[in-house]
């Protein structure tokens, strides 16, 4: 069953745009966000400053998009990403000098904060109430009445055995915010997220080889189209004959009758309750765009592929990366994301995986160890501590290293969450700033002659 027919331009006729002629068509049918005009002006005047400085500047996309299904969203899709990736890289970038400009999902994972907050990590766990100075005993419950008395009411600290990291947090956020080394945006839907990338891209061509694109957010690949969606919640019961929304629903193209149906097949069809079937359009891809068009001349773009199966993700990261023409692929899997990840660039030889070490990775309750190389052609288990050490990159203070195969040195310490772990952003953000010099480089080169 389908709404094909009843569609103003139908998924097949806007697969023949041209990229630039898709642009259009997309961006026309929609309004610009309301954020738009406001996250442009902190942009420009955040490129500035650091195109004034000749500073580098990465644009972080962070966090998964919704697919709302109804104009006057109360329903819509979305995915798994937290924005972990992402919010940990930026903390990375601005460790090796970079300034961040940081497009993330809004309530998705923030650097620095990200230390301290969503349910795995409730920032109240950080903190104690110190004995009141009045009262020799600790009070650690409720206080009586409320608001209580002043006079039973300690000090807010942090507990003692989080002290260190703490202020080694607080001082890289403060140090971040105080040079002005950080722009957060958020965003919330596709669309939202597509018209940010657009206008971001096109503020920081003053920037040219500067500029980085590090593509981490996971945007949906499937939407409705605004000539098809909703104007109102879609309706799970019958709405009352003559209503306004009975009518709207009953002319709306949006939702066709056909789509909407009882379950007639059940033993037993639900009396009130309707199935629905959703019809989704493929996004437009925008990669082609941002590399064509919208992003600065000799700007590097980095893009992820994340994947479930491990036959697939290599093949799927190269088929993207020629499709694209950008400079590098990220692949990773869902269940490995965390301690590994394959960089794919055009070189032949351009496959290059990156892992923790075993004694090294960090606890993942949704992560699946025994999956680890399996992306790679190797047989479960195979990959443990084996490790060879690069040199320390970049401008900044690059601290991580790659496993190529062999054996070699431990690596140092990255910033993981318990005192052996490290993150594996610590050893993809220092290989990207190598590669993002060597581009740099390339182009003062050729601009030299
Ligand atoms: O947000 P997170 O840390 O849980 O996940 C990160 C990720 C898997 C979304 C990212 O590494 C990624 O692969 N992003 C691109 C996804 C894609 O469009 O294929």
């Amino acid at each position: 069953m389908s709404s094909t027919s009843a569609r103003s331009s139908s998924s097949e006729d806007l697969q023949n745009l041209s990229p630039a002629e898709a642009e259009s068509h997309y961006f026309n049918s929609y309004p610009p966000p309301k954020a738009l005009k406001n996250h442009e002006a902190l942009a420009r005047a955040f490129i500035s400053y650091h195109v004034e400085s000749n500073r580098r500047v990465v644009l972080v996309t962070s966090g998964g998009t919704t697919v709302p299904l109804e104009n006057q969203t109360v329903r819509f899709i979305d995915n798994f990403s937290a924005g972990t990736r992402g919010a940990t890289s930026a903390e990375y970038f601005l460790q090796e000098g970079y300034a961040v400009i940081f497009l993330h999902r809004q309530f998705s994972l923030l650097p620095y904060s990200r230390h301290y907050s969503h349910s795995t990590n409730c920032f109240l766990d950080f903190m104690d109430e110190e004995p009141a100075p009045s009262s020799s005993s600790t009070t650690t419950g409720f206080t009586s009445g409320g608001n209580g008395d002043a006079s039973d009411h300690g000090r807010i600290v942090v507990r003692s055995e989080y002290q260190d990291q703490m202020r080694s947090v607080l001082r890289k956020y403060r140090y971040a915010k105080q040079n002005n080394l950080l722009l957060l945006l958020p965003f919330t839907t596709v669309t939202e997220y597509l018209f940010e990338l657009r206008s971001l891209a096109k503020i920081m061509r003053p920037l040219g080889p500067n500029a980085l694109f590090y593509l981490a957010a996971a945007v949906s690949d499937f939407f409705i189209p605004r000539d098809r969606m909703a104007e109102h919640k879609i309706q799970s019961s019958e709405v009352p004959a003559g209503s306004s929304s009975s009518k709207d629903a009953s002319d709306s193209s949006a939702i066709a009758e056909s789509d909407i149906y009882t379950g007639h097949n059940d033993p037993q069809p639900p009396t009130h309750s309707k199935k629905l079937i959703i019809d989704l359009d493929p996004v437009p891809k925008f990669l082609h765009r941002l590399v064509d068009g919208w992003a600065p001349d000799g700007s590097m773009i980095v893009s992820f592929k994340l994947e479930t199966d491990p036959s697939l993700l290599v093949n799927k990261a190269r088929t993207a990366l020629q499709r694209y023409s950008h400079h590098l692929v990220i692949g990773n899997l869902l269940s490995t994301r965390k301690w590994e990840v394959v960089f794919v660039t055009p070189e032949p030889d351009g496959e290059r995986w990156i892992r923790v070490p075993k004694s090294k990775r960090s606890k993942s309750i949704s992560g699946v160890e025994n999956q680890v190389g399996l992306a790679e052609g190797k047989r479960p288990g195979d990959v443990g501590e084996e490790m060879v050490p690069t040199e320390q990159q970049g401008h900044g203070q690059g601290q991580g290293q790659v496993q190529t195969g062999g054996t070699g040195a431990e690596p140092e310490q990255g910033q993981g969450e318990s005192e052996n772990e490290i993150e594996i952003e610590s050893l993809i953000i220092p290989e990207l700033v190598k590669m993002h010099s060597e581009m740099i480089a390339k182009a003062k080169g050729e601009k030299k002659k």
